[in-house]
């Protein structure tokens, strides 16, 4: 296998840079160019040495070398860490000599991709490493943390091992076949079966949290223009993401921002305002409003108190509740509150309470932070809805996720199966099924687009 080189630390100025290098001539490499300040003759692993790094005679940059021994080593090749100086120049022109001397530039997670070669890691776990690089909360760090440290292998070797004791009863039965003979109560194999589609479907169902982890919890602001939609992005971001103005029709695309509540990312969509207009692009901005609104479970809904407060009806707010799916699940915001006298917005808050008693609602004075304690607390509850508990154990990957679901779907068939008594050999084909999507997680069994499809969403140098 070719020996690769990359930059580990990014492409932005920094004091230090890294560069890798791993295959079998990663130390022949080095010792072609670093000359260490002691003499090392044999410059020994696992020790930082200091010295010059020497291009065709001339000096480079003063360096860091460490080299790893195949199988010590992160990707269990050889390896090698030079850390130099963080101008573009010496690390473009260090990976240049470099690679004149026979490396090769690497792919994007190929020394993940080596290490998951090389058993240092399974898949499960090298789908970790990117996800603890991308991570941007608490939750989503401490999520890929576990699955890094082997929480979820082990989890799909205990369900692997229930599988095997399955198997083994069914496969005794196909030796026998010829005889006529049932070996296992067929309550049994239904009991393990049972046992096996319960702890299935648990860890399959940690994927809404895990989901959640991983994603943020969506929340889309609407509501009419001038409703103070900008306004309220702007005071949770704590600054001027969205333009702010009080000319209807100002928001016409949607607009991304996130904060942290309790350690999940909140992800708000700021949208344009909805109402009846003639113009097509604020049209299309409308449409991308409707589709966030009806696209998620969680929504700011925006009325302009000082509009409604004199109304008899409250027909606004029934044309923003119209757009909302079944299972949504909106908070109402009286906005422009600080506007009225506190009886006035009382009474307000009491009316609407009182019309639309499902939907908490409440009163928003963004210039005088009215509201902003019950703005919060609704969001923690739906974090905390949506929060594992605190020994709980979640799946935050898609790819885990639909592997588990196919697995329980085999498992259902198989208990069907068991019921309607089929013969032995084609219970066996549906106990291969379950042990391949199990396997598909942690990668003992993994189709190269599969691996490919993982490793080229990291970046190079991981
Ligand atoms: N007094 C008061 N004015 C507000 C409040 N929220 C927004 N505004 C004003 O209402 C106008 C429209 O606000 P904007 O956020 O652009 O509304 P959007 O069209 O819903 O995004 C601006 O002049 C804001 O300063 C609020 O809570 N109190
Ligand atoms: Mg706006």
């Amino acid at each position: 296998m070719s020996t690769i080189v990359a930059l580990a630390t990014g492409e932005n100025l920094a004091a230090i840079a890294l560069i890798r290098l791993s295959g079998c001539e990663a130390h022949a490499l080095v010792r072609q160019f670093f000359v260490p300040k002691s003499a090392h003759a044999k410059l020994p692993p696992r020790r930082a040495l200091f010295g010059n790094w020497v291009v065709a005679g001339d000096v480079l940059d003063q360096v860091v070398v460490t080299l790893f021994s195949a199988p010590h080593s992160y990707t269990g090749e050889d390896m090698a860490e030079i850390s130099c100086h963080g101008s573009p120049y010496i690390v473009q022109t260090l990976i240049s000599a470099l690679i004149a001397a026979g490396a090769v530039p690497a792919q994007p997670g190929e020394y993940t991709y080596r290490a998951y070669l090389n058993n240092k890691l399974d898949l499960a776990q090298a789908e970790a490493v990117g996800e603890l690089i991308h991570s941007r909360s608490e939750a989503q760090h401490h999520a890929a943390l576990q699955q890094l440290s082997g929480s979820l292998s082990a989890k799909i070797a205990a369900l692997r091992a229930q599988l095997l004791e399955l198997t083994a009863l069914v496969e005794l039965e196909i030796d026998f076949s010829d005889q006529d003979v049932e070996f296992v109560p067929r309550t049994q194999l239904s009991e393990l079966t049972e046992l096996l589609h319960t702890e299935l479907a648990a860890l399959r169902a940690t994927f809404r949290q895990g989901d959640a982890i991983r994603q943020g919890l969506p929340v889309t602001i609407a509501g009419a223009p001038n409703a103070g939609k900008s306004t309220l992005l702007n005071h949770f971001l704590q600054e001027e993401r969205a333009i702010v103005s009080d000319i209807p029709g100002t928001t016409r695309d949607t607009i991304h921002g996130e904060i942290q509540i309790k350690g999940i990312t909140i992800r708000f969509t700021d949208t344009a305002g909805l109402r009846e207009t003639s113009d097509p692009i604020e049209r299309l901005g409308i449409e991308r409003t409707l589709n966030c609104l009806q696209g998620g479970i969680f929504s700011f809904l925006l009325i302009d108190a000082t509009t409604v407060a004199n109304n008899a009806s409250f027909e606004e707010i029934d044309r923003l509740v119209a757009h909302l799916t079944p299972n949504a699940s909106p908070l109402l915001l009286l906005t422009k509150a600080d506007l009225l006298a506190e009886t006035e917005r009382q009474t307000l808050l009491a009316r609407v309470q009182n019309a639309y008693p499902r939907y908490t609602v409440v009163l928003w004075g963004a210039r005088i932070g009215l509201g902003e304690a019950e703005v919060r607390a609704w969001l923690e509850a739906r974090v905390t809805e949506y929060l594992p508990t605190a020994t709980g154990f979640v799946i935050t990957n898609e790819r885990h996720y639909r592997a588990l679901l196919a697995a329980e779907e085999e498992t259902r068939l198989l208990a069907q199966g068991i019921t309607q008594g089929l013969t032995s050999d084609l219970l066996a084909h549906h106990l291969r099924q379950i042990h391949t999507h199990l396997a598909n997680i942690t990668g003992e069994i993994a189709p190269a687009e599969v691996l490919s499809t993982i490793f080229g969403k990291f970046c190079i140098g991981k």
